[in-house]
């Protein structure tokens, strides 16, 4: 099974990202695999050169600590194969304003930027680029990406459509728990790097004392009743999700145990230090070799490149480029 999937590096991850997308890729790893630190997507946020650079690495020492193999699957730096850039013009050149303009990621970013960059709008159209360029059959993803993917695969269409099969349409799959983590002050609202506050998200590598923080202060409600009830109790829902996915039952047999929203809290946060400290320090290890995490993304982008300039070639050559 062709799978792919890519992650922004955006800032630290959070628990929203490990679980909604990181431990899936874990998952799904194997030699057809291939999973993509993708950093020209980053350059949609005001970001300065240094830290991109910085987070590029520290993104790529994160997904080697949570168990991805460069042995087993490819990882590479979206930069580093041109392809991505070059389909994406391609692809800008079939995709319309108006489906573009309808992304609810492009409504809520746009209003938070001043002046805002064109590549917020047309960002999902490289997304388009990066899956379709490794004949993709499935696309691990937390569960907010689920409109860029519809828009992947109608992009996909609309080429085979009009210039003969060219593309292979894939599809989206979710974890079933936790496939959108949500803020912990706001629960409502996706756990986002950009726009949740500091007490919002629990970043994967937070002090165990930020995350018993973080946690004792999540936001809940004031019937005092552990229940899973997303519509009426936003909070202590969002807290049952993320402990089910850790400990691998449903959110209502967490709940069954618990009578009381601090002991629910105080154990979430001991079996969150406890599933995160060792990758911690992996992560830890492998940034201390920043040489060795290059040779993997120039190996990876290598491996990369023989599919990606296979299938960019057909799409240009279908859309008439000589
Ligand atoms: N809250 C979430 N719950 C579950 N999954 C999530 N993902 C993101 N937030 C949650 C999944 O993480 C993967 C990588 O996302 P990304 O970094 O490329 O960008 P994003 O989806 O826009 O994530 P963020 O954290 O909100 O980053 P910023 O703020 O930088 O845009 C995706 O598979 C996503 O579904």
């Amino acid at each position: 099974m062709r799978v792919f999937s890519g992650i922004q590096p955006s800032g630290p991850l959070h628990l929203g990202n490990y679980l909604g997308a990181v431990r899936q890729w874990v998952d799904a790893q194997s030699s057809d695999a291939f999973y993509c630190v993708v950093d020209l997507h980053a350059l949609t946020l005001e970001i300065s050169p240094d830290a991109l650079r910085e987070q590029t690495i520290d993104l790529l020492a994160t997904l080697m600590a949570s168990g991805l193999d460069p042995e087993i699957c490819t990882i590479f730096i979206q930069s580093q194969v041109s392809y991505h850039a070059q389909l994406n013009w391609l692809l800008e050149c079939v995709s319309t304003y108006g489906e573009l303009s309808r992304m609810v990621a492009f409504k809520e970013k746009s209003q938070r930027q001043e002046g805002y960059r064109v590549g917020l709008l047309t960002y999902p159209v490289l997304m388009a680029a990066d899956i379709l360029l490794y004949e993709t059959e499935e696309v691990p993803v937390g569960d907010d990406q689920r409109q860029h993917l519809e828009l992947t695969r109608d992009v996909a269409e609309k080429f085979n459509h009009r210039f003969g099969e060219t593309f292979r349409v894939p599809v989206g799959t979710q974890p079933k728990v936790a496939a959108r983590v949500m803020d912990l002050q706001e629960p409502t609202r996706k756990m986002s790097k950009s726009i949740s506050s500091p007490l919002g998200k629990l970043n994967m590598f937070d002090s165990p004392r930020d995350i018993e923080k973080k946690i004792t202060k999540a936001v809940t409600d004031t019937d005092g009743e552990v229940r899973f009830d997303w519509p009426k109790k936003p909070g202590v829902s969002n807290l049952l999700e993320i402990f089910a996915s850790l400990s691998g039952e449903t959110p209502a047999q967490v709940a069954a145990r618990y009578t009381r929203y601090g002991e629910l809290k105080s154990d979430l946060a001991a079996l969150v230090i406890e599933t995160l400290a060792p990758l911690k320090r992996r992560h830890d290890e492998l940034l201390a070799s920043p040489d060795e995490l290059r040779r993997v993304a120039a190996r990876g982008a290598e491996k990369a490149a023989a599919v990606a300039g296979m299938v960019y070639q057909r799409a240009a050559a279908a859309m008439g480029l000589a």
